[in-house]
């Protein structure tokens, strides 16, 4: 069975060896493996990657390792397994055999074995022992705080600090993010949902229309990528005249905190001086501007409600306590003021996703000689800023077919 009808892998057939013979425009046929091959760019973002992953039983393999040595500070393998996995994302087809594999790029050896292991057996032995390893699962419990990366993760578990439990007996002193990241813990960790990021971006709206007429909203992250759940909800806001967003973000998070929308909050002010920082300083370009970490309350929907009625029956009937009596619950929200003339830039970079995002800069870098960030790309060649005002436009620069959010899900 042919599953990949089209030029490319044709030619990637032939490269490969494989007799190829043409039944008719754009048909092929394989008469030797009975499985396709594919050809794909080796940059993510070069690549169309939508949310249809038709090689989720390994891409979730691939993911688990990735997170895991990302959660023990080996970056380097973490993006490694990355790559592997975002690769096998926006293949069109699902892989049945190794053979199909050939010739492709970001498949390290060590991603491969993880590949047959899985196509061979089912799963993945070492993904298998990862998911039972105590530090492993301890890990996950506590980076699972808002708050609690993968530095205070590892010292509390070299402290005989496994979960939350012990974390709570262990007189080890929290921060306030992470104080509130443990009060809210259960709701933090349940994804949020579509529904309940169109409820905040109302009342962000809202907060902004009442401080600054003229304000805009954009939902970016994963939801603007089209995904239905998410861990957070991604807000930029911007003002159509440039220079009327100062002090912008100190006024919205008044405006919320008045009317009892947060239960945290911690706003860095911006940091980004293009003259002073200017191109050759682009890598720590996500914490720049104005930004506000937050959770927000949010009263919880009628459909909702409905459910917990339900629950609250429930949990009568079971004798049990339910943790869903409350109306509302608790998201993170991440607001991000831009001046206009960066928006496109940071609604480029705060799109996503993080991969396709390290892909776009490793292109412009490695492709380009330009530096891209989310607040300017510039020209090193040139030796200047191209401006732009959208995200087609950066495309363009930097050479690339323009992949709408949709397909940035690599
Ligand atoms: N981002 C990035 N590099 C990072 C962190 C974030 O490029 N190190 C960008 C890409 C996505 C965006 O910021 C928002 O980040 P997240 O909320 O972490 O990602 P997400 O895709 O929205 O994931 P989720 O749906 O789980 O919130
Ligand atoms: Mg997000």
């Amino acid at each position: 069975r042919v599953h990949l009808l089209d030029v490319s892998w044709y030619t990637e057939s032939m490269r490969a060896g494989y007799p190829v013979e043409i039944t008719h425009r754009h048909k092929l046929q394989i008469s030797e493996a009975e499985v396709a091959l594919f050809s794909v760019s080796s940059y993510a973002c070069q690549r169309r990657t939508t949310l249809d992953n038709h090689n989720s039983n390994l891409t979730d393999a691939l993911s688990l390792l990735a997170e895991n040595a990302e959660l023990n500070n080996e970056d380097g393998r973490g993006v490694a397994f990355r790559r592997a996995a975002a690769l096998l994302k926006a293949l069109p087809t699902q892989v049945i055999s190794m053979s199909q594999l050939r010739g492709l790029p970001c498949l390290g050896e060590h991603s491969l074995r993880v590949i047959k292991d899985v196509l061979e057996n089912g799963v993945s032995s070492e993904v298998e022992s990862t998911k039972q390893s105590k530090r492993y699962k301890a890990l996950k419990i506590l980076t699972g705080i808002f708050g609690v990366g993968a530095k205070t993760a590892d010292r509390w578990i070299r402290a005989g600090i496994y979960n939350l439990e012990q974390l709570r007996h262990s007189g080890q002193t929290l921060n306030r993010a992470q104080k509130a990241g443990l009060e809210h813990y259960d709701d933090l960790n349940e994804p949020v949902t579509k529904a309940e990021a169109d409820a905040i971006g109302e009342i962000v709206q809202k907060a902004v229309d009442s401080v600054l007429t003229g304000s805009q909203v954009a939902l970016s992250g994963g939801f603007r990528r089209g995904k239905l759940t998410g861990h957070d909800v991604d807000f930029l806001i911007t003002h159509p005249e440039e220079g009327k967003e100062v002090g912008l973000m100190p006024k919205v998070v008044a405006w919320l905190e008045s009317q009892g929308f947060l239960l945290y909050q911690k706003t860095t002010r911006n940091s980004y001086l293009e003259s002073k920082d200017g191109p050759a300083r682009p890598a720590s370009n996500m914490d720049r501007f104005e930004r506000c970490f937050s959770i927000f309350k949010l009263t919880k929907g009628k459909e909702q409600e409905n459910t917990d009625q339900q629950l609250r029956e429930l949990s009568k009937n079971y004798q049990m306590e339910a943790a869903s009596h409350k109306i509302w619950r608790a998201v993170r929200v991440d607001l991000v003021v831009s001046p206009i003339s960066q928006f496109a830039f940071a609604v480029l970079g705060w799109t996503g996703s993080k991969l396709f995002e390290r892909e776009l800069r490793r292109w412009a870098g490695h492709e380009k000689n330009m530096s891209l960030s989310s607040h300017a790309l510039f020209d090193n060649t040139q030796n200047k800023y191209l401006r732009a005002t959208s995200e087609e436009e950066i495309f363009a620069y930097l050479g690339l077919e323009y992949i709408p959010p949709s397909e940035r899900n690599a």
